[in-house]
């Protein structure tokens, strides 16, 4: 698995390989390690699915980890600023603080964010369902509710499992139509691939076509055989009068999904009002080019629709979500070689659940405005009311566990204000930095060098079926990693110490896993799991850690496992990790119906809830580009809010510019490098440059999100600098169905400064 040479200074050096956990791309990395350190990284060449591709940021992982700037002890908030302490002062303070906000307000004043690079990390996938648990809260949010919450939901409401995402099958489809994406740039999302930008020109080499559906002439949409500069927000009406010209030009063909779904007739009068020409003015296209984009993909012989951000945070992101889905299931291309499929992954479905059940949204609502509960949370825009406004169950202690919602959240000077005025904060994060600056005590985790890896979200959105997982590469050497962290924290919520890293959370977190499974499967835990005494379970199951000890639960158990022994040969976590270069599982096969999670085994392509939807729509029909609006972007070499201090990802001049066209540029007086003013109805940003590009739509400018760490104690602004865009979108702008964050089409001013 490693091999050894002797370098010319003499030390041993080794090679080691790491999935990156830096994007949904997953690309493994192959490092050279001499002794405690990563000298260097590439791409995996022999990996089965990354074929060596990385990019800027992967290659960057070692600085990441050696990152001066990166805590290495906790630290504690006094008057004097935040000082390091050690990890059982650290802890006490947890306690006594979450304790004492517990004795003047009870539990329902506990909450939980949860960001995003939880998904890239074992402890945050397999622990924060616990640790949700054992806060005895409905305070729950997370950065799906900035994100992909949308497709989700349509997802759940249409198959009844909110993980049950398609994806394009873009190795194999001859025609792909991509709104609201940059996976060139983003390297893809809700859709795992490494090397978006070789698999897409290798589409086109194969004869494929590429259509790309976005106000800005993206990286991806330099690779497109078209590029369609729709109108911000509009994607909806775009969707519906393509099934509008579906249904009234008879091209219609259900195909192998014949008898499977129900509804259609439903969806076909929904999309009476939206022909090509009531559209046309709204979206910003000509009714002849949207017609074309259905007969198109209708006259494809495999063809796929892949929607991402541009379309999730909108107004209307989980109608448009379904749109699409809706769309590939009637040109029959769900479910089929070339078309929209779904993955297997290794460790079966997410959570384990496999019981047919209606899915709703709203079991439970905000305190303050009434938003829905969504997948189990509340949308990150009520996070700061329910932070400020005084009542019963008044958000008054917040566990931030990897994320950023000073920076990443809409209204974000609100945010602001919310964060410093909670009785007590705990942040689980490497970075003292715009959030955690307002946190009583930052836990900073082990780099990720020093932790498993195994991605239960990215196989199970991923183009082609593949088991990978790594085993650590530098040993922990005091650090302490996510998993002890939320096991102590679990640890504290049950009344106990953290010190012994909560040896009763693990039994538990265990216990309850083996339990799940025994119950909804057993034929696939078998005798062979003692499902009642932990610690033969313990024994049982490969894996040093809870975390690698949980996915092999679910490996072993999942549709390619050993069965505990009774299929030789299946996978378990030891299997997978003696093999650095990952398993291939081949390309994705049809999974419909066992998919199906609905209550009746069958697909309601028309859900009440969507359908009222597309009734708000139709008010839209009428919306015209008069004003200037905002669009969001993503850079390269930056991700989010937290890759802005390494110097290697800092080169190349004015990645946080606000980019607009040269016509509004000339009309507002406004010169190529010259600083702008920027003022929405929730804000204003009081300088930023600007870059006049024709990549822009006339009418609309962008600005990248994540930057703008300028508070006092946030080392990141010695490098980043830039502005925050959230401060300009408001926390009342939400997707109708799910709460999300619209980070799209808002109207502003732009002026000289
Ligand atoms: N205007 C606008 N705003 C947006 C978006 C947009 O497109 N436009 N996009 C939205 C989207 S898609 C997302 S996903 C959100 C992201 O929103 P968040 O998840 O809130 O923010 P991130 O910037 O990802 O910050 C991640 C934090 O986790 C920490 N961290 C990194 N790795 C680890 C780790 O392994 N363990 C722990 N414990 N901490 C870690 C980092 O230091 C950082 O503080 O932003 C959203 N905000
Ligand atoms: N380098 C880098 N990679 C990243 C990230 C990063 O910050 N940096 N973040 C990661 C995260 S958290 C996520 S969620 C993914 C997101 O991955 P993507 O969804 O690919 O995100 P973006 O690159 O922002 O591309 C969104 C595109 O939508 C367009 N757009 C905006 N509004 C609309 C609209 O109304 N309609 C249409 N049709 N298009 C619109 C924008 O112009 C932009 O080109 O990227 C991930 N990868
Ligand atoms: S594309 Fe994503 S997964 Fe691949 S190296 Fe870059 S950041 Fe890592
Ligand atoms: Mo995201």
């Amino acid at each position: 698995m490693t091999s050894r040479t002797v370098s010319e200074d003499g030390r041993a050096e080794r090679t080691a390989y790491r999935i990156c956990p830096l994007c949904e791309a997953t690309c493994n990395l192959e490092l050279t390690v001499k002794g405690d350190r990563i000298t260097r990284v590439r791409g995996d060449r022999s990996d089965s699915f990354s074929r060596g591709f990385l990019c800027p940021k992967g290659a960057s992982l070692n600085r990441l980890i050696e990152d001066p700037a990166r805590l290495r002890q906790p630290m504690a908030h006094t008057s004097s600023g935040h000082v390091p302490v050690s990890w059982a002062e650290a802890w006490e303070r947890v306690r006594s603080g979450l304790a004492e906000v517990e004795r003047r307000h009870g539990r329902q004043s506990f909450g939980i964010y949860m960001g995003n690079p939880n998904c890239h990390n074992l402890a945050g996938l397999m622990l924060l369902p616990e640790v949700g648990r054992a806060l005895g809260t409905r305070h729950h949010y997370s950065a799906s509710t900035l994100d992909q919450a949308p497709k989700q939901v349509a997802c759940g409401l249409l198959y009844g499992d909110p993980f049950a995402v398609a994806v394009p099958d873009i190795d194999r489809t001859d025609h792909l139509l991509l709104l609201g994406a940059n996976p060139v740039v983003s390297n893809g999302s809700l859709a795992s691939a490494p090397d978006w930008p070789g698999r897409l020109s290798d589409l086109r080499r194969r004869g494929g076509r590429l259509v790309v559906v976005d106000p800005v002439r993206s990286a991806t949409a330099d690779l497109a055989d078209e590029h369609l500069r729709i109108r911000p927000g509009s994607d909806g009406l775009l969707l519906l009068a393509v099934l509008h010209v579906l249904f009234s030009e008879g091209l219609v063909r259900l195909g192998h999904l014949e008898g499977l779904v129900d509804g259609v007739e439903d969806v076909r009068a929904l999309t009476g009002p939206f022909s090509p020409h009531a559209v046309a003015g709204a979206v910003g296209l000509e009714p002849e080019v949207i017609r074309r984009v259905a007969t198109e993909l209708a006259a494809a012989r495999r063809a796929a629709v892949y929607g991402r951000i541009g379309t999730t945070t909108t107004p209307f992101g989980t109608a448009t979500s379904w749109l699409v889905d809706v769309v590939n299931i009637v040109t029959g291309n769900l479910d089929r070689e070339g078309g929209a499929m779904f993955a297997r992954p290794a460790h079966g479905r997410v959570g384990g659940r496999n019981v047919r059940r209606e899915f709703s949204v709203g079991r439970w609502r905000t305190r303050v405005r009434g938003l829905p509960e969504v997948l189990g949370e509340f949308p990150v825009a009520a996070l700061a009311e329910e932070i400020e406004e005084p009542g019963d169950g008044q958000l008054r202690a917040l566990i931030c566990v990897a994320g950023n919602p000073a920076l990443s959240s809409p209204d974000s000077n609100r945010m602001e204000r919310a964060l410093a005025s909670l009785e007590f904060m705990v942040a689980v994060d490497p970075y003292l930095n715009d959030t955690t600056r307002h946190a009583d005590v930052i836990l900073p985790p082990a780099d990720h060098a020093r932790v498993a890896h195994y991605d239960v979200w990215f196989s199970t959105w991923a183009v082609r079926n593949v088991a990978r997982a790594s085993p650590p590469v530098l040993p922990l050497d005091g650090q302490v990693p996510d998993e002890d962290i939320l096991l102590g924290l679990l640890a504290v919520l049950a009344g106990g110490d953290a010190g012994t890293a909560g040896e009763e959370s693990v039994t538990r977190a265990l216990h309850r896993a083996a339990a799940a499974l025994a119950a909804a499967d057993p034929t696939r835990s078998g005798d062979a799991l003692p499902v009642g005494d932990v610690e033969a379970l313990r024994r049982s199951l490969t894996g040093s850690t809870v975390c690698e000890k949980l996915v092999d639960i679910a490996v072993r158990s999942g549709p390619y496992g050993d069965l505990f022994g009774r299929r030789p040969g299946g996978l378990t976590w030891a299997a997978m990790i003696s093999a650095p270069h990952g398993l291939d599982l081949g390309p994705l096969q049809p999974r419909l119906p066992e998919l199906l999670l609905t209550p009746n085994g069958r697909i309601d392509l028309c859900p009440p809830i969507l359908a009222g939807e597309v009734d708000k729509l139709r008010g839209h029909l009428g919306d015209a580009a008069a004003t200037l609006v905002l669009v969001g972007r993503r850079t390269l070499r930056s991700h989010n809010s937290w890759l802005h201090n390494l110097p290697t990802l800092l080169r190349g001049a004015g990645r946080c510019t606000l980019q607009i066209h040269p016509d509004d540029a000339a009309r507002l007086g406004v010169a190529d490098g010259a600083v702008v003013r920027v003022t929405s109805a929730a804000g204003r940003i009081e300088s930023v440059t600007a870059e006049v590009t024709d990549r822009m739509r006339p009418g609309v400018v962008s600005l990248p999100h994540g930057w703008g760490s300028a508070g006092p104690g946030t080392p990141v602004a010695v490098a980043a600098g830039g502005v925050n865009v959230n401060v300009l979108y408001g926390d009342r702008d939400v997707d109708g169905v799910t709460g999300t964050a619209v980070f799209s089409g808002i109207a502003v001013e732009v002026a000289p400064a």
